[in-house]
C-alpha cells in the first residue's frame, strides 16, 4: 500500500496529516500572529489613551470647600482649553471629597481625587499633586484655589504663556498693573501688597506678587526643583516655589489677573501662616547662600 500523501486529510478524522517539521512551522506562524495582534492591540489602546489624555493639569487643594467645589470643577472642566483636574482633599469634615466623587462619573478620566488623612497644609498638598502630575506625564501644571478668588477663565492665558510664549513659570499676578484685588478688606490688601515688597527687598527676586497662588509650571521646572526639599506650607510655600524656580534661572513671567475675595466658605488663613512667611523669607535667602542651583 502506498504511504498516505502528506497534506491530504487522513481518513474520516479530518486531522491534517503534516510531517512534524511543517507542523512546528505552522505553530510558529500562529503564535507569531497572535503576539503581533496582541502588540497591535496594546499599541492602539495605549496611544489612544495617551491621545485622549490632556497634557495640562489643574491642581486644587481643598479643605472644607463644599460650597465651591462642584462649581469650580465644572468651571474648569467646561473650559475650551482641554485640561484635567486633580483635587487634593485633606479629609474635609464637610464632605468636600464626596462632592468630587459624585462628579467623577460625569468627568470620567479627567477628574482625579487624592485624599489625605487630615489637614496637613497647602504646601504638602501641592507637593503631592506635583509629584502625581509628573508621574502621569503632564507637561503644564497649574495650581489654583477652590474659592473662585482665581477666575478659571484666566487659565487659558496662563497655559498659553507657558505653552506658546516660552515661559517656564507663569504667575497670575494681582500687582503687575496696580492693585487688582476685589472685596478684600483694606488691611488685608496692604498686608499682601507689602508682603510682596518685603519679599522683593530681601530676595531681590523680580516678582511683584510673590505670595500668589495662581501659577502655571512647565513640567521641567518641577522636575528640576528638588520637591522633597520644599519645606514651607502656607504663603511661604508660594514664595519658596517662585524663589527656587528663579534661582534655577527659569523664565518666571507675571500676567495680570483680578483677584476676588471668596464669596462662600471660610478662610483658612492663620497667624501661623503669616509668621511662617515673615521668617521663612529670611531663611530662604540665607539658605540660598549654601545651595547650588545647577540644572
Ligand atoms: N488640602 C488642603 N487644602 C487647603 C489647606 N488649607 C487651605 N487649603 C485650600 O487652599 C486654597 C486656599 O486657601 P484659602 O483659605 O482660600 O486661603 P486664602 O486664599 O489665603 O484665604 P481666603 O481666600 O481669604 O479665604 C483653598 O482651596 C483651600 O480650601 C490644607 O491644609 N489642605
Ligand atoms: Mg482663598
Amino acid at each position: 500500500m502506498p504511504p498516505p500523501d502528506p497534506g491530504k486529510r487522513a481518513g474520516k478524522t479530518g486531522i491534517p496529516c503534516l510531517p512534524p517539521d511543517q507542523i512546528s512551522v505552522s505553530l510558529h506562524i500562529t503564535v507569531r500572529q497572535y503576539y503581533v495582534s496582541l502588540g497591535l492591540k496594546y499599541y492602539f489602546c495605549v496611544s489612544r489613551y495617551e491621545y485622549s489624555m490632556s497634557n495640562k493639569l489643574v491642581i486644587i487643594p481643598t479643605y472644607n470647600e463644599k460650597e465651591n467645589i462642584a462649581k469650580i470643577i465644572r468651571a474648569v472642566l467646561d473650559l475650551e482649553v482641554m485640561t484635567d483636574l486633580l483635587v487634593i482633599d485633606d479629609n474635609s469634615p464637610d464632605g468636600t471629597a464626596d462632592s468630587v466623587r459624585q462628579l467623577q462619573e460625569e468627568f470620567k478620566d479627567r477628574l482625579h481625587l487624592l485624599e489625605r488623612k487630615g489637614k496637613l497644609g497647602l504646601g504638602t498638598a501641592y507637593i503631592m499633586g506635583f509629584k502625581w502630575a509628573l508621574d502621569k506625564g503632564y507637561s503644564y501644571i497649574c495650581e489654583m484655589d477652590a474659592d473662585f478668588s482665581h477666575d478659571p477663565n484666566d487659565l487659558p492665558r496662563l497655559f498659553h504663556a507657558c505653552e506658546q510664549q516660552g515661559a517656564d513659570v507663569v504667575i497670575g499676578s494681582r500687582y503687575i498693573s496696580g492693585v487688582n484685588v476685589v472685596n478684600w478688606p483694606m488691611g488685608r490688601v496692604l498686608i499682601s501688597y507689602f508682603a510682596s515688597v518685603y519679599v522683593r527687598m530681601i530676595t531681590r527676586m523680580k516678582v511683584r506678587d510673590a505670595t500668589a497662588g495662581f501659577v502655571c509650571y512647565r513640567k521641567e521646572v518641577l522636575e528640576t526643583m528638588k520637591l522633597e526639599r520644599i519645606r514651607f506650607k502656607g504663603y511661604a510655600f508660594q514664595i519658596e516655589m517662585k524663589f527656587t524656580a528663579w534661582k534655577y534661572n527659569f523664565n518666571v513671567v507675571e500676567i495680570p489677573i483680578i483677584f476676588t475675595d471668596r464669596k462662600e466658605g471660610n478662610s483658612k488663613m492663620s497667624g501661623g501662616i503669616v509668621s511662617e512667611a515673615i521668617f521663612g523669607v529670611i531663611r530662604l535667602k540665607t539658605g540660598s547662600w549654601f545651595t547650588s542651583y545647577n540644572r
